[in-house]
């Protein structure tokens, strides 16, 4: 059974499932405990002490149909982002020279999509192309994809595709009602057929139970297979989003939820996301024992702010860590 610590080497990382108990099992351990298990597969799986640096780019800016509560972008809410034009090839080509210039591996574009036209995929497609020439991984994250998108995308050299659960089955009604759970497992089933890395997490801190972040957890490690990145946001409450002035969360039940990811889904790389400003530096650290190995890297994530890349090297000098390298640089 996948609630086994030390899996073979035949079975590593791939699909035993998890139950939603286990899970939430895990959750309920002491916190020394929870975390002590989590350094172990860490360490077992990955260098505990180099973490993956992406860059994000917000390819697209607002003006988006969709109604995620959470989200700055959606059109619906009153937050002051205006809906912008899709960025041109040079712009997002000069993006991502600095990022890599500044160390970043992995650049991965965002558009405020429910998902893309065929335009969309054609001027996608060509900053994919741009952006691995300069050596950098490239994700993108675009919203819902049809039939024969992903495949587009995959011959563009397209490495990773992120579109998260965000949540439990149960919780989602209450946040996005534009779009169901299926519409996002038959995106992540497409990206995983056209051969792209999946990339897929979600958000914690909306209000949800413990229990629904254990079922997004076991949803997210019961994909056969699990995805290779798995971004866990704390979410950033923006103004004029139905989610600004929820209770804020526990940062401790934020660092259990990536231990948890951490030992279900032990290959792949759990990303620290959104909200690492509000966590502050002890509790970003206490992420990183507890088996985040990624980051967002660069002064902005989409829409609103992310540590400045000196503080960043600050913190990385402080604990000791260092940036993974690339993946083809
Ligand atoms: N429009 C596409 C979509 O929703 O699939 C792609 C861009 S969307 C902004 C990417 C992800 O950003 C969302 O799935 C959500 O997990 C995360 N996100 C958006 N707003 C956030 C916030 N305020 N705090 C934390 N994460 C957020
Ligand atoms: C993900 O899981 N988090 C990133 C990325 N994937 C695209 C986005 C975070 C967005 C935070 C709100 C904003 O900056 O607009
Ligand atoms: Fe649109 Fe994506 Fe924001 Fe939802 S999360 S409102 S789909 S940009």
């Amino acid at each position: 059974m996948a609630a086994s610590l030390a899996e073979s080497p035949a079975d590593q990382g791939r699909t035993s499932p998890w139950s939603l108990e286990q899970v939430e099992a895990l959750f309920a351990l002491p916190f020394n405990d929870l975390l002590y298990r989590a350094q172990q597969v860490h360490r077992t799986h990955h260098d505990p002490n180099a973490v993956q640096l992406s860059t994000l780019l917000s390819i697209k800016t607002g003006g988006c149909p969709e109604d995620c509560g959470y989200c700055p972008q959606s059109k619906r809410h009153g937050t002051g982002i205006s809906d912008e034009e899709t960025l041109p090839l040079e712009t997002v080509v000069e993006a991502a020279a600095k990022a890599k210039a500044s160390g970043a591996t992995r650049f991965c574009m965002g558009a405020a999509w429910r998902g893309p036209k065929q335009r969309d995929i054609d001027q996608v497609s060509a900053m994919v192309r741009a952006v691995s020439a300069l050596g950098l991984e490239t994700c993108v994250t675009l919203g819902m994809l049809k039939e024969g998108q992903a495949e587009q995308l995959k011959a563009a050299g397209l490495d990773y595709y992120n579109h998260n659960l965000d949540t439990s089955p149960e919780f989602y009604g209450n946040i996005i009602s534009t779009r169901d759970y299926q519409d996002r497992l038959d995106t992540l089933d497409r990206v995983r057929d056209a051969g792209i890395h999946v990339c897929s997490g979600g958000i914690v801190g909306m209000g949800e139970s413990r229990r629904d972040r254990a079922a997004l957890i076991a949803q997210l490690a019961n994909l056969d297979p699990y995805p290779e990145s798995v971004p866990v946001n704390s979410l950033v409450q923006v103004e004029g989003t139905p989610l600004h002035g929820a209770a804020v969360l526990d940062p401790l039940e934020f660092v259990r939820t990536i231990a948890v990811a951490r030992i279900t889904m032990p290959e792949a790389m759990v990303r620290l996301s959104a909200g690492r400003q509000e966590l502050g530096d002890a509790v970003q650290a206490l992420c990183f024992l507890a088996g985040a190995n990624s980051i967002f890297y660069g002064e902005k994530l989409l829409t609103t702010g992310n540590p400045e890349v000196e503080r960043d090297q600050a913190l990385f000098e402080r604990l000791g860590l260092k940036p993974m390298d690339g993946g083809h640089a």
